[in-house]
């Protein structure tokens, strides 16, 4: 049994997302549990750091229902909840902002303009990525199968630490299905209020995997302020890679060789499908500019977005009047807040193109990084001006974007409206905070 109050307790778990390779044996899958051992039991209840808790069943157990409906429990009717400052899916971690083996030292990471960064700053920046790319996951595994609404076809295959990250969007924004209906105006991602805090989560993923992967506790991500930009000045050889009239990356970037995973099936039953064709079937692609219809946001969007003072509002999706959270993710005019069309978020990943432009595989594209963390700066700029918390986050009837569902994949629980509130509290900080 869970109590809401419980829930408020799961607040900030640490930043660490599906499926923990330990869950996914026939055995755990099939009791439904996900309490791995830390320091000799469950959870590391003997080191006092957190428990095994029963989620109260909201979901018939079907084998056709949507698996990530009331999160975690299409999967886990057991998982962690961390106490105090520990994090992580056995609670061997420590929650975001903490450090130590108490997890009790508060550190915080600075997250600086990609420009302003030094030259072995910005080497060390992509050199992290690269590993990331190339490093199998000790600790995650990602589901993919050609039937999601049959568990039988499941199955979980290892993949790199970039590509659990884009894996996670993936699987977050695949649309939802209801009552045996698909529902696409929202998926548990995007559309609805949930999505600036549920990508903030995501970027708390990469940046702890990274730091733990390299020993490098100070490690913070970069972000990409374009809002003084005409064209994409960073996507040069010094920088993300350019690119030829065909849209590869050159190969003197790095990212040239990068491939794209979970592209190429864009089909509502799948997730990742991966094996009639190899796992990355294609490439990086970008064509920045190339689409005429497209431009970089501008310095006065940025202003206007952050004038809207209510979070959110009714219906709370792509539709949504006078919000914040809809300019900002750009299905409106953020000059009125009504008029919709393509505008901020939205634009910027269409004016990048190719891989950046198409919403299941736009993470594989390290330019989404380098956007979503502006996108969390504009953010926190704007929880900042209107003195945000949690209370701030709307009631709405959306799946996956209720106050108090868990953000998905991402386990332990952190529900999202405890990802409205201030930065700091997450264990980083932006430069800049007056926008110029
Ligand atoms: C890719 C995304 C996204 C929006 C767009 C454009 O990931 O969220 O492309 O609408
Ligand atoms: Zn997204």
């Amino acid at each position: 049994m869970i109590f809401p109050l419980l829930l408020l307790a799961l607040a900030i778990g640490g930043s660490h997302g599906q499926f923990p390779t330990v869950c996914t044996t026939e055995e755990t899958l099939k009791n439904k549990t996900c309490c791995p051992w830390f320091f000799g039991s469950p959870c590391g209840t003997n080191a006092n750091r957190g428990r095994c808790i029963d989620w109260e069943p909201r979901s018939a157990d079907s084998q056709h229902h949507d698996d990530r409906l009331y999160w975690p429990q299409g999967h886990f009717a057991f998982t962690c909840e961390c106490f105090g400052n520990y994090g992580g899916f056995n609670c061997g971690k420590c929650k975001p902002g903490y450090s130590g083996d108490k997890c009790d030292k508060p550190k915080t990471v600075v997250r600086k303009e990609i420009r302003e960064l030094s030259f072995k700053e910005r080497e060390r920046f992509f050199s992290y990525l690269n590993l990331a790319k190339y490093t199998i996951s000790k600790d995650y595994v990602i589901l993919v199968t050609g039937d999601r609404h049959h568990r039988g076809t499941y199955k979980f295959i290892s993949a790199t630490i970039y590509d659990v990250f884009v894996w996670i969007h993936y699987y977050a924004m695949k649309s939802i299905m209801e009552n045996n209906t698909f529902s696409t105006k929202t998926n548990y991602a995007h559309a609805g209020p949930a999505f600036p805090g549920w990508h903030r989560r995501l970027l708390l993923f990469l940046e702890s995997e990274i730091q733990e992967l390299m020993g490098d506790e100070d490690f913070g991500l970069p972000y990409y302020n374009w809002s003084h930009e005409k064209n994409c000045s960073i996507c040069t050889e010094d920088f993300l890679g350019s690119n030829d009239l065909q849209g590869n990356i050159q190969s003197s970037s790095c990212f040239g060789s990068w491939g794209a995973i979970c592209s190429g099936y864009y089909y509502t039953d799948t997730y990742c499908r991966s094996a009639e064709r190899g796992f990355y079937v294609e490439n990086l692609l970008r064509k920045p500019g190339r689409d005429p219809t497209t431009r970089i946001p501008t310095y006065q969007d940025v202003q206007e977005t952050l004038k809207w003072e209510a979070f959110d509002a009714e219906p709370f999706d792509k539709t949504s009047k006078y919000s914040f959270r809809n300019c900002l993710e750009g299905f409106v005019n953020p000059l009125d807040g009504d008029s919709p069309g393509m505008n901020m978020h939205n634009m910027f990943h269409h004016y990048i193109g190719g891989t950046m432009s198409q919403v299941p595989v736009s993470a594989n594209d390290p330019i989404f990084v380098v956007h979503h963390c502006y996108i969390d700066k504009l953010y926190e700029v704007w929880i900042q001006k209107y003195n945000a918390t949690p209370e701030t986050y709307p009631e709405n009837p959306h799946p996956g974007h209720r106050p108090l569902d868990c953000t998905v994949p991402f386990l332990p629980c952190v529900t999202n409206k405890h990802l409205l509130q201030t930065s700091t509290d997450y264990g980083y900080e932006y430069t800049h905070m007056d926008l110029d």
